[in-house]
């Protein structure tokens, strides 16, 4: 990895708290890595199709997901319960590698498997209590490359980043609380995308 090809970008929070980083590595993992860990992840992962409530209806997700960690936690959003299942090997070495680039610590890792262009993730942010006050979060991305849209909480501000297949971004400390992110749908796009989030939680 080139070191230089690492992106900072500064991100507003609050007039009291100033700004706080996106850190952004396009080129994080080799293109062999990130194939290897893309078809690994999509064949061993046990992706399961959950359903969420909206307005009193039952609706499946707009796509496939798995949340990892210790097993004996669980993981609630939106009124789904995920139970943590361990990392996998070859999972735990990509939680190490984030560690190391980052420099932060993650033990928990929510993956999300985007079959194609119409599976996508809502405007949410990370800021489950369990995260505790100022989460900071990991995201790897693999496959087709998809826009992530940032929303500033209050001056709406918008920020949009092209995830690349193998890079890595880092949301600082603070974002989750004075941002929403989302991966918007796109049409005719048929190529799936994984991404990895890790999380640190108690
Ligand atoms: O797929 C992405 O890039 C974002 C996923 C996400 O926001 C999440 O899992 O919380
Ligand atoms: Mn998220």
């Amino acid at each position: 990895m080139d070191l230089f090809d690492q992106q900072v970008i500064p991100v507003n929070l609050s007039p009291e708290l100033g700004t706080s980083n996106i850190v952004f590595w396009p080129n994080w993992l080799s293109g062999a890595e990130a194939d290897q860990l893309l078809s690994r992840a999509i064949e061993q992962t046990e992706w399961r199709q959950d359903n969420i409530r909206i307005a009193g209806k039952i609706i499946p997700v707009p796509r496939l997901q798995n949340w990892f960690g210790d097993p004996a936690t669980s993981y609630t959003y939106s009124g789904i319960c995920l139970q943590a299942v361990s990392f996998p090997d070859w999972m735990e070495q990509l939680r190490l590698s984030v560690e190391g680039q980052t420099g932060q610590p993650f033990n928990r890792a929510l993956v999300n498997y985007y079959r194609h262009g119409r599976d996508s993730v809502d405007w949410h942010a990370d800021d489950e209590k369990a995260l505790g006050p100022a989460p900071v979060i990991a995201s790897v991305s693999l496959g087709a490359e998809r826009v992530f849209q940032l929303r500033h909480n209050l001056s709406r501000e918008k920020l949009s980043i092209s995830l690349p297949h193998g890079s890595l971004l880092l949301m600082g400390a603070g974002i989750q609380q004075h941002w929403q992110h989302r991966l918007a749908k796109v049409g005719d796009l048929q190529e799936p995308r994984v991404n990895f989030t890790f999380r640190y939680m108690e």
